[in-house]
């Protein structure tokens, strides 16, 4: 089954594990927000890029998440001695990744083939595409003012509270290729439990990649998607907050409504404490699966991939059915 997983940082990346783990070898392709995107110590950071990349590689640090397992930080050190700021910690290996994107980005070559590149000197056979070849970034209007991505959730651990969300350069940020293709070829196409509005926003806000996405349902191609936010708070990062200082329901309910109104949704995963939940978004429109959706260990990444696999399979052969209603071919194609 070829599925595209849409993603962010750590989340994103632990689901893309799991369904990495039960695809075949190349059949996911993960489409990655690049909105938290960076320029520090004059290299070309990628945050949830390098996150989904060194996940699926199995080298990622595993308590915190990002950067990579067992770093030194040996550069960071100096450059705290020599006076510079090092609030973003770069780790020894993990500036190599930056060293090599920012050297071939500064030579014309897109940001998709250096990610390519850089996933199969990783040895994955997985696709890493970052959502756009164009510089996008990420700024919050908070109580301190407008703030760039990093500046509000590092520097600043993400205690301002957020009013206003801005993709710069979205205008200019254009569907690649690779991601066309990917969501033209896919047979599920599954939205990871990331920010909904920091991570999968800005994945959906590059022009024309909605519209493929709209198209692949019209095919029959399954979306589903899974909350982040559990029990009214955030497995990970400021997503429940900022739910909640944009007017929005901070929520499993809260989530699905925002990716009904996109136009997104056919399956809904919630976990089991938020099953209350349940009927009210089915009310909104997809089906809704609940299980437990909280990846503590490698075992649990494959049991919500599972699932929502499974959950994308049951809903295709449905929407199979409902498309045949009433056209002998299509019946036929349906099995009926
Ligand atoms: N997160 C932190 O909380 N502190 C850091 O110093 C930090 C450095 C960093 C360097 C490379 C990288 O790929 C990720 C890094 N992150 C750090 C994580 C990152 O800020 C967030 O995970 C994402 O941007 C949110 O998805």
């Amino acid at each position: 089954m070829r599925v595209v997983c849409l993603a962010g940082g750590v989340g994103g990346a632990k689901l893309a594990d799991g369904l990495q783990q039960i695809l075949a070898p190349g059949e996911l392709t993960v489409v990655v927000n690049t909105g938290d995107d960076l320029e520090v110590h004059a290299l070309a950071v990628s945050p949830d890029v390098d996150t989904v990349l060194y996940t699926l590689a199995g080298i990622a640090e595993p308590a915190q998440g990002w950067g990579i397992a067992g770093e030194s930080w040996q550069v960071m050190g100096q450059l705290a001695r020599l006076g510079d700021e090092t609030w973003f910690r770069l780790g020894d290996r993990d500036i190599a990744t930056h060293l090599f994107r920012t050297d071939r980005l500064r030579r014309g070559i897109r940001a998709t083939e250096v990610t390519l590149a850089l996933a199969r000197s990783l040895g994955l056979e997985s696709h890493v595409l970052p959502m756009t070849d164009q510089p996008v970034r990420t700024r919050v209007r908070t109580t301190a003012g407008w703030l760039d991505f990093q500046d509000y959730f590092v520097r600043l651990r993400q205690e301002p509270s957020v009013f206003e969300v801005a993709f710069e350069g979205i205008e200019n940020a254009t569907l690649t290729p690779e991601v066309r293709d990917a969501l033209r070829a896919a047979e599920a196409i599954v939205v990871a439990p990331s920010n909904p509005i920091v991570s999968i926003g800005p994945i959906l806000a590059v022009p024309g990649l909605l519209a493929e996405i709209i198209a692949a349902r019209r095919r029959g191609v399954p979306v589903v998607g899974v909350s982040g936010i559990v029990g009214g708070r955030a497995l990970r990062g400021p997503a429940d907050r900022m739910m909640e200082s944009l007017g929005e329901e901070s929520s499993a309910l809260g989530v699905a409504r925002r990716y009904v109104a996109a136009g997104l949704l056919d399956v809904f995963v919630v976990d089991r404490i938020d099953e209350g939940l349940a009927a009210p978004i089915r009310a909104l429109g997809p089906e809704v699966v609940v299980t437990d959706t909280i990846m503590t260990d490698a075992g649990s990444r494959v049991l919500l991939a599972r699932e929502m696999l499974a959950a994308a399979a049951w809903q295709g052969a449905a929407g199979a059915e409902d498309r045949s209603a009433g056209d002998p071919a299509a019946a036929k194609e349906a099995g009926r």
